[in-house]
């Protein structure tokens, strides 16, 4: 059966920007924010967090550990002899939280289910710290698989499309299906491209199909369990580029959709491990990984620090 067309599907207005849309809240005396181990009631998040501008999100603990350690020389920052840097949410183990000025560094573990439970507490974090969201930007840096790019090639996403190419989130709430569309802002893209290319990256804008498993959600051969030939693969994996599909991965359909509903300004910057119409496995030398990673890091970093002034 032809899949229907959703990719040309016009992005719907951004809301007023609020980190928050939830009468609740307001009633409640305190808040635990549980998986980032901080509370109202012993944590004074104004002071903590107020001036928070930039908030960087990337899958895995170590890689944004050592972006926020990375931030400190971009930003010209002194940590001072015998201190370090302290992991904020140290006492979750669930995700890492790390800031730097105004710089706020988090870990949000792979998939939909991660993201979005750290997605709630953090900008429940902003609304009590008192930031304001007209101020404040998202950024997920991450990884994927690319189509027809070359492999270290960073993706900067246009909108987010589930795997049956649909630009929107859908989410299971009082046993009905919600959906939240998942466009990411074009005017923070243009300038973030610009940026990669005063940085050296190469980088490409196209959409980003995230999906909510790697191998058969991703039309991987190499999973334990494949039904498919690899014809279907291929036949998949090249309508998907036909519509501008230029990466996948697994986290940007939730945080599109999420920073869409709070009006935020937002972006995805994803790097392309391998290209999948070459191939499933990723056998790419970890050193040459390694600094594929750092791309969208780089290219963040010097957003910010223009943003800030500093040269
Ligand atoms: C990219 O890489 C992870 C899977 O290896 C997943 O979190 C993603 O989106
Ligand atoms: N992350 C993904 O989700 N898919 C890939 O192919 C590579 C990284």
């Amino acid at each position: 059966m032809e899949q229907e067309d959703f990719t040309e599907m016009e992005p719907p207005p951004s809301p007023k920007p609020s980190f928050v849309r939830n009468v609740n809240l307001a009633a409640m005396d305190e808040d635990y924010l549980y998986h980032l181990a901080l509370d109202t009631k012993h944590n004074d998040l104004k002071d903590m967090f107020r001036d928070v501008k930039f908030v960087c999100f990337g899958g895995s603990p170590g890689r944004m550990k050592a972006f926020a350690f990375y931030m400190v020389k971009q930003l010209k920052y002194k940590i001072t002899a015998g201190q370090t840097l302290e992991d904020i949410s140290k006492g979750s183990d669930r995700y890492v939280l790390y800031k730097v000025g105004p710089v706020l560094s988090v870990s949000h573990g792979m998939g939909i289910p991660s993201l979005s439970i750290l997605m709630h507490e953090i900008l429940k974090l902003l609304n009590h710290a008192g930031c304001d969201p007209g101020e404040v930007m998202f950024f997920r840096l991450g990884t994927s698989g690319g189509l027809g790019l070359e492999p270290g090639t960073v993706v900067i996403s246009e909108a987010a499309v589930d795997g049956l190419l649909r630009p929107y989130m859908e989410v299971a709430t009082l046993g009905m299906v919600i959906q939240h569309p998942a466009f990411l802002c074009p005017e923070l893209n243009k300038e973030l491209l610009e940026v990669s290319k005063s940085v050296g990256c190469q980088s490409v804008l196209g959409k980003t199909m995230c999906t909510y498993d790697f191998y058969e959600g991703q039309a991987r051969l190499d999973g334990a369990f494949c039904e498919y030939t690899e014809e279907d693969k291929r036949n998949f994996l090249k309508r998907a580029h036909a519509r501008g599909i230029a990466n996948i991965e697994m986290e940007s359909l939730c945080f599109a959709a999420m920073c869409h509903r709070t009006g935020v300004k937002s972006a995805v910057l994803c790097v392309t491990l391998l290209d999948r119409l070459q191939g499933d496995q990723i056998s790419t030398p970890h050193d040459v990984m390694e600094e594929w990673q750092c791309r969208p890091q780089r290219i963040i970093a010097e957003f910010i620090r223009k943003k800030l002034g500093i040269t």
